[in-house]
């Protein structure tokens, strides 16, 4: 732990299980983090937590038990808009990572292509008002011109109650929009509640909308093998098969109880993804059609 590491701040687990699902050959952890080493990768000044030290080979370490092939790495809130320790990672992954990154609305062109070369695929915007600061509207919608002209797309990171007020926004993006943790839907409300009909609902009208079917260790209730998560991400893939991705959201930061085990959420694709059929789009033909052609 660093010397700045909060005490209640929980570490990634530290010898997860071997999942009993086998990804098929290819398969990509979608959503994902470095955290530093902070000797190296100093954390932001501006954040709201200090993880544990989540370096590269960990990560890389971790992919390969786990039976992954790749990774997408996404900047997190504890290191602002530094993307440093992202880029090393990426550079360093031997083509097996892509990144998602956190910029300013004046990062210079010449900067975004070379965080293009090194396997940059997006930004994101995060509205998760316990992670970050507000940023003003058009300054997103700046940034969310700029990274357009690259291909890029722009992962978005809220929680449900408050999608009602972003919905308008999200639409009016000009890329993919790629939504974090299955829109965070409060499970207790079920299925059923308007407030995921509604998420339902901005998936079907707007092809350009993906979801990520990951988190279920943030979403439960009833805790592992999360199976009160499941009826939400089996919807979003048997509705959306050619719009989802997966990932472990190593190494889990600001979890409030315990720390999940890997294996654990790795056994959770199974049962949003019944079939091999399904499993492939999920784990390999989405991710790769949207981070590696
Ligand atoms: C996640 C979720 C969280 C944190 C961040 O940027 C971040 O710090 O995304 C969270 O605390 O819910 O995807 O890692």
């Amino acid at each position: 732990m660093n010397k700045n590491t909060n005490p209640s701040y929980i570490p990634f687990h530290p010898n997860p299980s071997k999942p009993r699902f086998k990804p098929p050959p290819g398969a990509v952890d979608a959503h994902c983090h470095v955290f530093g080493p902070a000797s190296r990768f100093p954390y932001a000044p501006e954040r709201k937590y200090t993880p544990v030290d989540a370096p590269k080979e960990k990560l890389f370490a971790l992919r390969d038990f786990l039976g992954f092939d790749k990774n997408v790495i996404v900047q997190a809130s504890c290191h602002g808009k530094d993307n440093a320790a992202l880029i090393d990672a990426l550079v360093n992954s031997n083509d097996k990572a892509r990144g998602i990154v956190v910029i300013d609305e004046d990062a210079g062109s010449d900067a975004l292509k070379a965080m293009n070369r090194a396997g940059v695929r997006g930004v994101r915007f995060n509205f998760v008002r316990r992670l970050v600061d507000f940023t003003p509207r058009d300054v997103l919608e700046r940034i969310a011109e700029r990274i357009a002209n690259l291909g890029w797309h722009i992962v978005v990171y809220f929680e449900m109650p408050d999608l009602p007020e972003l919905e308008s926004f999200f639409t009016s993006l000009p890329t993919l929009v790629v939504v974090d943790h299955m829109g965070r839907p409060d499970v207790k409300k079920g299925l059923d509640h308007p407030e995921f009909q509604r998420y339902l609902r901005l998936l079907d009208k707007h092809k350009n909308i993906w979801t990520k079917v990951s988190g279920p260790e943030r979403l439960t209730v009833a805790g592992a093998p999360y199976d009160d998560v499941v009826p939400f991400g089996r919807a979003l893939v048997e509705g959306f098969s050619d719009r989802v991705i997966w990932g472990t959201d190593w190494p889990h930061p600001n979890m409030p109880v315990e720390a999940p085990d890997d294996g654990v959420l790795v056994d959770v694709i199974a049962k949003i993804a019944p079939t091999p059929a399904l499993q492939k789009a999920l784990l390999v033909d989405n991710p790769m059609r949207l981070y590696w052609t």
